[in-house]
């Protein structure tokens, strides 16, 4: 048991206060190791009072989605039931989580996941900001699937963001190629994917997953030097979320689409983040190391590559990893 999780379960057991000495007593630590982590439990969200002569209150348990908490509402068959990993800083759970398949063969379905990371990044190495608010968080995944399909893996998870955020409010996500989640034409969340492979064995790969859930999202744009037009859920919604529930419910929609990929071909994956998303027959530029080409969204192909008709009628097919799209 986490050593804060010890002196949380015996606040619970108690309607009122309780004294640092009783606490101590019953936790077999000392008292100033008490007062250390009643300190941590409150950055970890909890409301815990303090009085001088009565000693410690739990007035209200954490909205943020610190292990012990999880672990308790996570409704998965493999994901997360290892373990999960929570930090209130980290530069990237995405770097974390590289670090630890790596060094630990057994570790599919552990998640990481961050308050704040002080150098969260995107794809091609592109910047993530990810200021305390967020939900930041990676999964280690060791999938058997055929490398061939393994191209669809990021349409999955972004399926499942969008899925979690219309469940957790009545918001409605819509997807954007290759694997941004929008509200109202804003970007509210981003997949990353970092895989592992030797010859066409995939050794693992990292699902990195950012939402902007109780960010301020016009700082966060201060912050952007691209085009880029952000948004938070609690912006949108105009209060804060459960950080705790969006996560869970996250987790929930991530294993379930992942686990579904073994069984399922591409093709009906595509299907399902073309419903998600209102791309087709959107004007785009597609801006490559030399070249910006302007056209219209025809389809995505079953590999996820994007399929663009120009203005002289040519049609390009477009890889993620080669292009940005700007619609
Ligand atoms: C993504 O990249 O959208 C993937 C983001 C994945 C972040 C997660 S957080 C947990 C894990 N740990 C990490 O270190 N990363 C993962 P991309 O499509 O390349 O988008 C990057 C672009 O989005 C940037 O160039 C900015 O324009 C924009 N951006 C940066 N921070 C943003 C934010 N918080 N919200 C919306 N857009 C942002």
């Amino acid at each position: 048991m986490h050593a804060e999780e010890q002196v949380l379960s015996l606040l619970r057991m108690q309607k009122g206060y309780v004294s640092a000495k009783a606490l101590a007593k019953e936790a077999g630590i000392s008292i100033s190791g008490i007062s250390k982590r009643i300190r941590n439990l409150r950055k970890y969200g909890y409301n815990i009072e303090s009085n001088n002569r009565l000693g410690y209150k739990l007035i209200a348990k954490t909205g943020l989605p610190v292990p012990w908490e999880l672990a308790k509402v996570l409704n998965t068959h493999f994901l997360g039931k290892d373990k999960i990993l929570y930090r209130l800083s980290a530069e990237s759970t995405q770097k974390l989580a590289i670090l630890l398949a790596e060094k630990k063969p057994s570790s599919e379905g552990i998640v990481i996941i961050a308050d704040q990371q002080t150098g969260g990044r995107g794809r091609e190495n592109r910047k993530w900001l990810s200021p305390s608010g967020g939900i930041w968080l990676s999964v280690i995944l060791r999938p058997t699937t055929p490398a061939s399909k393994i191209t669809v893996l990021p349409f999955a998870v972004a399926i499942a963001v969008c899925e979690a955020i219309r469940e957790t409010t009545h918001l409605n996500p819509k997807l954007r190629w290759p694997n941004d989640v929008m509200i109202n034409g804003k970007k509210v969340a981003g997949v990353l994917i970092d895989l592992s492979m030797e010859a066409d064995q995939i050794n693992y790969a990292i699902i990195g997953i950012g939402i902007n859930a109780n960010v301020d999202s016009l700082a966060l744009s201060s912050f952007l030097e691209s085009h880029m037009k952000v948004t938070s859920i609690c912006d949108e919604l105009g209060y804060k979320i459960s950080i705790l529930e969006l996560t869970r419910i996250t987790l929930e929609h991530l294993e379930y689409h992942y686990l579904q990929l073994r069984d399922t071909i591409p093709h009906a994956i595509i299907e399902m983040w073309k419903n998600n998303s209102d791309i087709l027959h959107h004007k785009v530029e597609v801006i490559g190391k030399h070249l910006t080409i302007k056209g219209i969204v025809e389809d995505v192909k079953d590999d996820g590559s994007l399929l663009v008709r120009t203005h002289d009628g040519r049609d390009i097919n477009v890889v993620a990893s080669e292009v940005r799209v700007r619609f």
